[in-house]
């Protein structure tokens, strides 16, 4: 039976990875204040401080490797008789090291770089400071490529597209807590999609869900992969 699958993936499926999540204990939002960090504003304020962050993260994350669950993820993609698409809140590239290939990244990419000047996007240097040129327009305005707080995520309308064909919306490793990834548990359930949340603890939107399995996502996401495809090949 063809099965139509969104999964919205967020830090908690990369922190078996060795990446700290934003919201857990001692996490990113606990060493860092977000205004200063993820915000326009934060950037414009003081642009070292912001590179210094995604500098160390970027190459935290070239360094980190995919975990069982993002290996179960490529595997479902490569076996499903169905359309899989990823939406991540990840900025980190474990999901195609992986070998997962339909990945859209709503929050951006750390390797990535974008000029705030002409909108030009290139690979990200290891390492990226407020006097690098734009390749392009040669402004001094390069920054990381990620989508901060009070800016528009990537790729809404194909991620909407996606919600209104599938069939299953699963959510894997997201507290829930921000907008609007929090709201598609919502929107998928509106158009009569099965919903379930795989994550540690219950996530904020975890009454939203028609399921909630509970655990680390290297347990519970190649288990609930096999529990799909055997369904899926019924
Ligand atoms: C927008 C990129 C308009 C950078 C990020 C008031 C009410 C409602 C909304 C708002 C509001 N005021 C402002 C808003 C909007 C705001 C928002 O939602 N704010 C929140 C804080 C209230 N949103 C925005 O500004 C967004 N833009 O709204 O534009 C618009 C709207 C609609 C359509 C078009 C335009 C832009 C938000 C993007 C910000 N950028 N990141 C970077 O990475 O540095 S957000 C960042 O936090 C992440 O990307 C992620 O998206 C988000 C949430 O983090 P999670 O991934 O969920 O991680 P967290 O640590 O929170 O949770 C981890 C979970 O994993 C936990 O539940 C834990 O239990 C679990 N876990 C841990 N270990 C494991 C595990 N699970 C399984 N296994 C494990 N081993």
């Amino acid at each position: 039976m063809r099965t139509n699958i969104v999964i919205l993936t967020g830090a908690g499926i990369s922190a078996e990875s060795g990446l700290g999540t934003f919201r857990d204990e001692g996490g990113l939002w606990a060493q860092h204040a977000i205004e200063d960090v993820a915000t326009p504003e934060g950037f414009s304020r003081n642009p070292t401080l912001v590179h210094n962050f995604y500098n160390a993260r970027r190459k935290q994350a070239s360094a980190a490797q995919p975990n069982a669950a993002h290996l179960a993820l490529a595997k479902l993609e490569q076996e499903l008789n169905g359309d899989l698409m990823i939406v991540t809140q990840n900025v980190d590239a474990l999901h195609e090291k992986a070998g997962s290939r339909n990945v859209l990244h709503m929050h951006g990419a750390l390797e990535r770089a974008l000029c705030n000047e002409c909108g030009h996007r290139w690979e990200a240097p290891t390492e990226m400071w407020p006097d690098d040129p734009c390749p392009r327009c040669g402004a001094l305005a390069t920054r990381p490529d990620v989508v901060w707080f009070g800016e528009i995520p990537y790729g809404m309308k194909a991620i909407s597209d996606a919600l209104a064909s599938a069939d299953v919306f699963a959510a894997i490793g997201t507290s829930g807590e921000v907008y609007p990834a929090a709201n598609f548990v919502a929107e998928a359930d509106g158009l009569g999609a099965h919903t379930v949340e795989l994550n540690l603890a219950p996530s904020s939107g975890a009454a939203h869900f028609g399921e909630v399995v509970l655990g680390a996502a290297s347990e519970t996401v190649p288990a609930w992969v096999n529990h799909e495809l055997t369904r899926n090949r019924a």
